[in-house]
């Protein structure tokens, strides 16, 4: 019989292993960014100044195998440049990946702003977002425990609106002078550089132990938003309390949210630990993947509105960076979405180039006095100048504004701008006035004329001293599943933590959150959890302080539960963009596995065959099926989901590979969607799970189980879609007892 041959996976367009860019969309920004934009196909080799190059490939000597000569300007330039590639990374964030997109609003807001960008449903805003963790050096592992940067440059036709916010809406501290301490306790040690990425080490949790107002903060962090299974599927938040002024001059508070569309997923702790070794780029490469194959990741910008009328209304401060507004408390409004939908040309030029600044506001958007707000405004254009190496950062092509600017600033090293005329100055008369400052009703920029009164105090104010009512609203509103995850996460941090005297410290703060967890933390400890003593918990006060005056004040709030803060709440339907591993070998069943991975492409998942061998594989109906992956180069901690398609021959190849058992095994473990032909059962019962394998396939079953057997393939892929869209089936962790 003729072999016929299916496109192999190297020929087939595979939305996830893309060869080429497919996608480009262009948008304002990004052509304005096109005469910096080099192509070097079709055109020769030259040097910086422009001369030709005929020969690459050897230095210019005295003799064939003679000294090298000073005057060869093309090695010296060549190795001078490489030799001042570097710039420094960023001191915090370092490890990031940016994207472009855009952003639109549904309805106008001139209610509430007058930011122009917010005005036009029809108006299509350019965008730059970068995603990052916050504590690795640049090339550490994407799947750290860590809270994840979220900053979006808008380039508006008012200028840059920087929201530079991340994917938890609280912070560790009150005010950006702890800022410093914050970052160096949970840097690697100054000793020893030890650990990477990781914030489960003693100076860490020594200084958290001692700093009460983190223990919100330290809830989100322990949490399963530490260890995302995508960018895509996380969360941002402003954090701080921001103004929306109008055109009317009418200020109201205003908190940003952005909501992914494809929900709020996580992956499990020991998957993220396996990840980070078998593709330290997972969340990098998902991002770069998903834009590649035209899956744009969308999120919806939420807001949340607070008349100033209403400043006092809630039981905390408005201005404390370690608190939310519940959602039940004042509703996230959708007002628009961002769709990221190209991807940088140039990691450098575009990704680490971006300068990010908080302080970049355009008319209708203004800040408050929260203190950690207040101290970022001055820390990131400080940044810039070291890490980009002077002045004129705002000329790279990537923070540049899409409008033209004019002002008297000069010089500096790399300035770009050529700027003609005599006059530098204002006011002047040489350049008859020019450029002229813009009345508010030009696009002026005025500041909120808040009113302020005060004496000059260095002192906090006694509204931010509740510091647990919000981390115990938090612990209280997971699901079970998640607070194991929260006692394992504290309990496998505080266990990395060498000092004694901190992990009981810390019992101790975890004990003012809740007690029932702070007995499961000391349990796996062996600690026990203190009376309340009534010791100091606050040790963060200043030096003629009494330090009464510095200690928590009891709180409750006054919800319960809020829905919002579990994930377990977060929508489950749709399996786009999911990654499903299909197991198989020669002889497998291409009408089975055909429909089943028609069926989950037809809904936007991506489906690869993973084969004992790479190239492809023979069907047993003698078709060739490309492979994208070896039992060598897959793991199953890289996939949402897995597939045994039947087929005798393919069936007891996979039986017969303990790679292949531990594929199954694993994404058992982590709570994975996991089907199988009926003519593969064996396979599962060759897994330690066989004994929990369901009888049946009722929808309830699968719902529950996460498990599909079935003979007939599109019931197969029917239960399997609906398994795959709960992303993971947390209750099968219950007993706590799957082998490791
Ligand atoms: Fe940042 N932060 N931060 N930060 N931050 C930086 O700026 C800083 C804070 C955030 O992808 C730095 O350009 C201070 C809160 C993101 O390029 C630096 C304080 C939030 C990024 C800096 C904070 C953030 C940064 C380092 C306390 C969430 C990455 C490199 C007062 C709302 C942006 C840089 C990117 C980066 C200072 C606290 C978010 C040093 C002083 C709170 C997403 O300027």
């Amino acid at each position: 019989m003729a072999r016929k041959t299916k496109p192999s996976a190297q020929d087939t367009p595979n939305p996830a292993q893309p060869t080429e860019k497919k996608v480009h969309p262009a948008n304002e920004k990004t052509d304005e960014m096109a005469p910096n934009r080099e192509v070097s196909r079709g055109e020769f080799m030259a040097t910086n100044h422009g001369v030709r190059i005929n020969n690459d490939q050897d230095s210019l000597k005295a003799g064939e195998r003679g000294s090298s000569l000073l005057e060869d300007f093309i090695l010296r330039e060549k190795i001078t440049h490489f030799d001042h590639e570097r710039i420094p990374e960023r001191v915090v964030h370092a490890r990031g990946s940016g994207a472009h997109g855009v952003f639109k609003v549904y309805k106008s807001l001139s209610h509430l702003t007058k930011a122009d960008f917010l005005q036009h449903p029809e108006l299509e805003t350019p965008v730059f977002v970068r995603f990052s963790t916050v504590a690795g050096s640049r090339g550490s592992t994407d799947l750290a425990r860590d809270v994840r940067g979220f900053a979006v440059k808008f380039y508006t036709r008012q200028g840059n609106f920087d929201l530079v916010g991340n994917n938890m809406p609280v912070f560790f501290i009150q005010d950006a002078l702890k800022f410093p301490d914050l970052i160096h306790a949970v840097k690697p040690e100054p000793d020893n550089e030890i650990p990477q990425a990781a914030s489960a080490h003693d100076t860490f949790w020594d200084f958290i132990s001692l700093m009460p107002e983190s223990a919100h903060m330290i809830m989100w962090l322990m949490s399963d938003r530490a260890i995302p299974r995508s960018y895509r599927m996380m969360e941002g938040f402003g954090v701080h309390t921001f103004r929306f002024v109008n055109e009317q001059g009418e200020s109201n508070f205003v908190k940003f949210h952005w909501k992914p569309l494809l929900g709020v997923h996580s992956v499990a702790w020991d998957e993220a630990q396996k990840i980070s070794g078998k593709d330290p780029d997972f969340h990098r490469r998902d991002l770069w993947d998903a834009i590649e194959s035209g899956s744009f990741p969308e999120w919806e910008l939420g807001i949340q509105v607070v008349p100033e009328a209403d400043e006092h209304r809630f039981e905390f401060d408005l201005l404390d960076p370690t608190k939310i507004i519940p959602e039940e408390l004042v509703p996230v409004e959708r007002v628009g979405k961002l769709t990221l939908n190209r991807n940088p040309d140039n990691f450098f030029a575009e990704t680490e180039q971006a300068a990010f600044h908080v302080g970049h506001v355009v008319p209708g958007i203004d800040f408050t006095n929260d203190p950690l707000l207040q101290g970022r405004l001055f820390s990131y254009t400080d940044t810039q100048l070291i890490r980009l190496g002077g002045p004129n950062f705002q000329e790279i092509p990537i923070n540049r504004p899409i409008v033209q600017v004019h002002n008297n600033q000069r010089d500096g090293y790399m300035r770009q701008t050529i700027n003609s005329g005599k006059s530098s100055y204002n006011p002047n008369s040489l350049g008859d006035g020019y450029p002229a400052q813009a009345p508010a009703a030009e696009g002026g920029f005025t500041s909120y004329p808040e009113r302020i009164d005060g004496r000059k105090i260095r002192a906090r104010s006694k509204s931010f001293f509740d510091h647990f009512s919000q981390a115990r609203l938090f612990y209280h509103s997971q699901s079970e599943p998640e607070k194991n995850h929260m006692i394992d996460a504290f309990s496998f941090e505080l266990g990395k933590v060498k000092t004694v005297e901190v992990r009981q410290r810390m019992i101790g703060v975890l004990a003012h959150v809740d007690r029932a967890l702070a007995a499961a933390v000391a349990y796996a400890l062996r600690l026990s959890v203190p009376a309340n003593t009534g010791e100091p918990l606050n040790h963060s006060f200043p030096a003629d302080a009494d330090p009464s005056d510095y200690q928590p004040i009891p709180a409750e709030s006054p919800l319960a539960r809020s829905e919002a803060l579990s994930m377990a709440n977060t929508p489950k339907d749709t399996i786009a963009t999911r990654k499903i591993a299909v197991l198989a070998a020669d002889g497998v069943d291409e009408a089975s596995l055909g429909t089943v991975q028609a069926e989950l492409e037809a809904e936007g998942a991506v489906v690869e065959i993973i084969a004992p061998r790479q190239g492809f594989l023979l069907s047993a109906n003698d078709v060739e099926i490309g492979v994208h992956h070896s039992l060598l180069t897959a793991a199953s901690v890289l996939y949402d989901a897995v597939y045994v398609p039947g087929g005798t021959n393919s069936v007891g190849t996979i039986e017969g590979e303990p790679t292949a058992i531990h594929f199954l095994n694993e994404a058992f473990k982590h709570c994975k969607a996991i089907a199988a032909d009926a003519g593969a059962r064996q396979v599962l019962d060759a897994t330690y799970f066989a004994n929990k394998l369901p009888d049946d396939n009722t929808p309830e079953t699968v719902m529950r189980e996460g498990i599909v057997i079935e003979a007939d393939p599109a019931t197969l892929a029917m239960h399997f879609k609906a398994a795959i869209a709960q992303h993971r089936f947390w209750e099968r962790e219950k007993p706590r007892q799957v082998p490791a």
